[in-house]
């Protein structure tokens, strides 16, 4: 007999710049993911899923509480504030084990000071959850070290092997522990347990273990339109891409194996399963690379809510809400039953994937904000606010100044910023009120630039 849905267990799986276009599910010809095209058949999708800060720390900091980065985390090597409450308490209060393993990058560890791999997250900076491994940034697949506690005691390691496939191993282990722990108990006396695998791949530097990387030629690949055919941008475009592909196709071997897990133990149809990323990466689209601005390739990422098996009891299908990062949390509580806390400004959109459900109090857009630029290079050097539209709009605004508008419906390449054209002048003016409105909402302050049209 299938469990009460609050019973059920919660499995992320989080990748590090992993752009959203980059699946087979997706259309991606250069990429074979069959793990995560499962996922995707046998779940709910958002193709339109936003990172609302394209950038690590933010993004997390929103991730794990569900409230906006000027409100939690707002830049790069920023620390989540003390005393702040993560989604672990609410988790924890209604009974869960609750397990974070892998990247982290809420300590606010600045990298000048030495190598954030071999930085301790002190336990009380951990997030609140009852076991937790990891690192605060690592930026080097095959010397992963991991501080932390699984259940024995402090513990400083090196992973052996490719990041991602030991931290997949940390996290079948769990598996194995929690399912070992509720054996031979009855049904309600089971603890259900929320863990989440967090990995940094395919982050660069773009390595992956040879049996990936032999699967891609740079000079094979499919490059996106707005890749510009100028040596300078594909060259090194292509030879990122191909191991890029080959960390994206190794990961979704390692999604395959937590799959294989979840069958044997018998728990695959009681696990939730959330799979996304915590922004893109630009590739050379736009003759940019990595991250912070709001073009498609670093903004959107790839969002499922799926399951360890296919169930004829959940909603499937392509849902086109805008979901931000601030509504991972509040959904999370939502497939499992929960009360989504006051403090977390999200929103719940798990009744897209439960039956019978209607959604309620819905956005119609997405905020999308930079508010701590980094300073790195291949990155946007002012901050920047904007506004993703459900209907395929986009418009983003510098300090007191337009500066892109895209229809994504016509141009999902973002070929022609619309921002200027006077033909366009009421369309923007009605996204800037709705940027507005989100600024005020969520006691944010930005100048917005005067548009009136003269
Ligand atoms: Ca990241």
């Amino acid at each position: 007999m299938r469990r009460q849905p609050h019973r059920r267990n919660m499995i992320w799986i989080t990748a590090d710049q992993m752009r959203g276009q980059a699946t087979g599910f997706m259309g991606d010809p250069n990429v074979h993911t069959p793990n995560l095209d499962r996922l995707a058949a046998e779940g709910i999708v958002f193709p339109a899923a936003v990172a609302g800060t394209p950038l690590c720390c933010p993004f997390r900091g929103s991730m794990l509480t569900g409230r906006y980065p000027h409100e939690a985390v707002p830049g790069h090597e920023y620390p989540l504030p003390e005393g702040m409450p993560t989604l672990a308490q609410p988790l924890r209060e209604a009974g869960y084990h609750t397990a974070y393993f892998g990247k982290w990058h809420l300590d606010g560890f600045k990298e000048k000071g030495g190598r954030a791999a071999m930085h301790i997250v002190p336990e009380e900076r951990r997030g609140g959850f009852d076991q937790w491994l990891g690192y605060e940034n690592n930026n080097s697949q095959w010397d992963c070290w991991v501080h932390g506690d699984s259940g024995g005691g402090e513990e400083h390691y090196r992973l052996p092997g490719y990041e991602t496939d030991a931290l997949t191993d940390l996290i079948l282990d769990y598996l194995d522990e929690r399912t070992k722990a509720n054996s031979g108990r009855p049904a309600e006396e089971q603890q259900p347990f929320f863990t989440t695998l967090q990995v940094q791949p395919p982050h660069n530097p773009y390595v992956a273990p040879a049996e990936w990387m032999d699967r891609h030629t740079p000079g094979a690949l499919a490059l996106r339109p707005n890749v510009p055919e100028i040596p300078e941008y594909e060259i090194p475009a292509r030879r990122q891409l191909a191991g890029y592909y080959a960390m994206i196709e190794n990961l979704d071997w390692n999604i395959g194996r937590i799959l294989e897990k979840l069958d044997e133990l018998d728990i695959a149809d009681d696990t939730h399963i959330i799979f996304f990323s915590d922004h893109g990466d630009m590739l050379g689209s736009h003759g940019q690379f990595l991250k912070t601005t709001p073009l498609e390739e670093s903004l959107r990422i790839p969002f499922i809510i799926s399951a360890g098996r296919l169930s004829y009891g959940e909603e499937r299908g392509y849902v086109p809400a805008p979901i931000n990062h601030v509504d991972i949390a509040p959904t999370t509580l939502g497939l499992l039953g929960l009360d989504v806390p006051q403090w977390m400004d999200g929103t719940d959109y798990s009744a897209y994937r439960i039956p019978g459900q209607d959604m309620a109090g819905e956005p119609d857009s997405a905020y999308i904000q930079l508010c701590v630029p980094t300073g790195h290079g291949h990155s946007i050097d002012r901050p920047w606010r904007g506004i993703v539209t459900r209907d395929g709009w986009k418009y983003v605004v510098l300090e007191g100044q337009p500066w892109l508008l895209f229809n994504l419906n016509n141009d999902p390449y973002e070929q022609v910023n619309l921002a200027f054209n006077m033909a366009y002048s009421r369309k923007r003016a009605e996204l800037q009120e709705g940027l507005q409105q989100w600024i005020e909402k969520t006691n944010d302050s930005f100048p917005l630039p005067d548009i009136r049209v003269r």
